[in-house]
């Protein structure tokens, strides 16, 4: 029986939670390289398999997609060290979940998005500077909540982790300044020293 499949773009932090979280778990998938910026996911094919039109997308075998990287973040992790087993602890996972796609992505995603890829920092200057004010807010939330703990939730690195890692460490290329934020920077190098950690492909020079 064939694998899993993930649609994803090398270049996005949705896209490589996924492949991350996968690649940790050791659970054989194959990716499928969808060019985000050559239209890839607004194709009629693609939009059968996901009417939102946005990578990543889970496809199994027997046809069922899912959609949402941190939905799959949380279905792929079940039963494993990725999410804990306590109650109030998943709770907290899905709090940073919640976070990250509220507070975080669309600010540090899309200033690296409009810096790096559509390039146009300078057209969409007065855009640029309200989004890294948002930005920095996250950054600032993160770095109090990792004064008093290594990971997201405690101890243990989860998916929450996994989660605000995709984009934080990318912050850079989208001229956010990391050096204020120490806490910050300890835990992206914890989290790159998990066992079986999969870097992401430089995506912007
Ligand atoms: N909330 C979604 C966001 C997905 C998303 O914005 N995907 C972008 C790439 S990072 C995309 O597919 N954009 C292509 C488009 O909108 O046409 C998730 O976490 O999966």
């Amino acid at each position: 029986m064939s694998a899993v499949q993930l649609f994803g773009d090398s270049r996005s932090g949705n896209c490589y939670k996924v492949a991350l979280l996968l690649h940790l778990t050791q659970t054989p998938f194959d990716w499928v390289e969808t060019d985000v910026m050559q239209g890839r996911t607004r194709t009629t094919d693609f939009l059968a398999l996901n009417p939102n039109g946005r990578v990543p997308l889970l496809l199994w075998p027997d046809g069922r997609t899912l959609a949402e990287s941190n939905a799959m973040l949380l279905h792929l992790s079940r039963g494993s060290s990725y999410f804990p087993e306590d109650p109030w602890k998943q709770a907290q996972v899905w709090q940073w979940l919640f976070f990250e796609q509220y507070s975080h992505e669309p600010y540090i995603a899309v200033v690296r998005f409009v810096v790096c890829f559509a390039r146009r920092e300078v057209e969409e200057a007065e855009r640029v500077a309200g989004l890294r004010e948002k930005g920095y807010q996250a950054l600032a939330v993160m770095e109090k909540t990792l004064q008093d703990s290594p990971f997201f939730v405690g101890e243990q690195f989860s998916v929450a982790d996994i989660a605000l890692y995709a984009y934080t460490h990318v912050a850079e290329e989208g001229g956010f300044d990391l050096k204020p934020y120490p806490q910050v920077r300890n835990w992206l190098a914890r989290v790159q020293a998990q066992p079986g950690f999969l870097p992401m492909g430089k995506a912007c020079s």
